[in-house]
């Protein structure tokens, strides 16, 4: 019902066209129909208060009455600290230690955020903090900004208000308590009566239902991701190692604006294309072997997911081809059925049912793909039907380890009204135009 639009194909023919006047030629022509970036605040790659107020009040509509607390809980990496999704969703605040508070029936401040106190030598190692003075104010979009000293107090005080303590935030699946629910056991010693209850997936799901200008921004990021691949393509050839393939493609999302990969990159030939996380990208390639690329951008702070097989000389085998048209049919199927009201599950048959008639069922052994956001595996309820706005990945994959032959093919797809969209048409996909591309790339060194 669904088969790709005509449309599809056409960033994918500039691309061949444009090749000749060289790949940011080819880039530009792409991204010219793409949909306006919303304002950005550089460096940090943050959209307007304005942006995160809203979304805090979808929140506060959900809860009615009561109190939530959501504690940043982000990590650090080789780029810096990465603020938790929920976290940035509702604030868009990138500092460590920060705690929002929510309030919804208080009639003065029904919104505060707690920061972790100054601390001047430590800032001579990470760099100055902001006071709390009305410049923080403004640009967080808080009209009360507090320390983080005064937390249990402040909680203890609006839960005697309004006693019910809201868990907004999914729990993970670790050993250790939940802090907010840490923080409500203390609150519920202060005060008798306070319950505690959950949002189940209300978070999830505000965060799984992207906007226009979320959609405008993981387009970008998309396109800054397909740059990437193609610099890395043109680095494919037998005698030159998986890292170098990877380093090319990190490179270019740095230049274009990214600050991180996604995740981490997974450059993977011969055997290594059958290990689906193979992390080490140290193998020299070899004449014959396929390269399993899955790796992808982060842009103002968005993910990214895409994957392409490409055989390492250019053309691939009969049998790598049989492979590859399979797992690009088990794709099509499953992207013929996105729409508004499907779930994912559907989808997950429709790839599986190709797989298996073509006798290749026991080598496809992970899911048909997951939701794309702020988090590469985003929020999101699987077991909820697809509705407009919902990025999703479909990504299925034929892994044979004695035949050292892996294949998978990944692309991130948008749920519209009628039902669905490739955001990743920038890239070859069809084994044919990926041979064309090969055969036409510039040559090493040749750029
Ligand atoms: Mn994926």
């Amino acid at each position: 019902m669904h088969t790709p639009r005509p449309a599809a194909c056409l960033p994918a023919l500039a691309l061949t066209f444009a090749l000749a006047f060289g790949l940011a030629t080819a880039h530009q022509a792409v991204a010219a129909e793409d949909p306006p970036l919303p304002a950005l605040r550089e460096p940090a790659q943050t959209q307007s208060p304005a942006v995160y107020a809203a979304r805090r009040e979808a929140l506060m509509k959900a809860m009615g009455s009561g109190v939530a607390v959501v504690y940043a809980e982000g990590s650090e990496d080789a780029a810096g600290y990465r603020q938790s999704a929920d976290f940035f969703y509702l604030t868009g605040v990138l500092e460590a230690g920060a705690v929002l508070v929510l309030a919804p029936q208080e009639r003065s401040h029904r919104e505060f955020l707690f920061l972790p106190s100054r601390d001047p030598e430590a800032e001579r190692w990470t760099g100055e903090r902001e006071p709390i003075a009305a410049a923080l104010r403004t640009k967080y979009g808080f009209e009360r900004i507090l320390r983080s000293g005064g937390l249990l107090r402040s909680v203890v005080d609006l839960a005697s208000r309004s006693p019910t303590l809201w868990q907004v935030t999914r729990p993970g699946a670790g050993e250790a308590r939940p802090r907010d629910l840490q923080l409500y056991a203390k609150v519920q010693e202060r005060v008798p009566g306070v319950s505690t209850k959950s949002l189940g997936w209300t978070l999830a799901q505000l965060r799984a239902r992207h906007d226009s200008e979320e959609l405008a921004l993981m387009q970008r990021g998309i396109r800054i991701t397909e740059a990437g691949h193609l610099a890395a393509w043109a680095a494919v050839r037998a005698g030159v190692s998986e890292g170098e393939v990877r380093a090319e493609a990190e490179r270019v999302w740095r230049v274009r604006g990214s600050r991180r990969p996604a995740y981490e990159s997974i450059v993977g030939s011969g055997f290594n294309s059958t290990v689906l996380h193979y992390p080490r990208s140290e193998r020299v390639m070899q004449d014959g072997e396929l390269v399993l690329m899955d790796m992808a951008a982060e842009y103002a702070h968005y993910a990214t997911d895409i994957t392409r097989t490409l055989p390492v000389n250019g053309r691939y085998t009969a049998e790598q081809r049989k492979v590859y048209d399979i797992v690009l049919k088990a794709q099509e199927a499953a992207f013929a059925l996105v729409r508004p009201g499907v779930h994912y599950e559907d989808l997950d048959r429709a790839a599986r049912k190709v797989i298996d008639e073509a006798g290749y069922g026991d080598y496809f052994i992970h899911g048909l793909g997951h939701f794309v956001g702020l988090d590469v595996h985003d929020a999101g309820a699987q077991h909820e039907p697809l509705e407009v706005g919902m990025v999703l990945t479909l990504e299925p994959g034929i892994y044979i380890p004695e035949k050292g032959l892996g294949v998978r093919i990944e692309d991130q797809v948008v749920v519209t009204p009628t039902g669905a969209r490739y955001l990743t048409d920038g890239l070859p996909r069809r084994p044919e135009e990926i041979e064309r591309w090969m055969a036409a790339r510039p040559r090493p060194g040749g750029r």
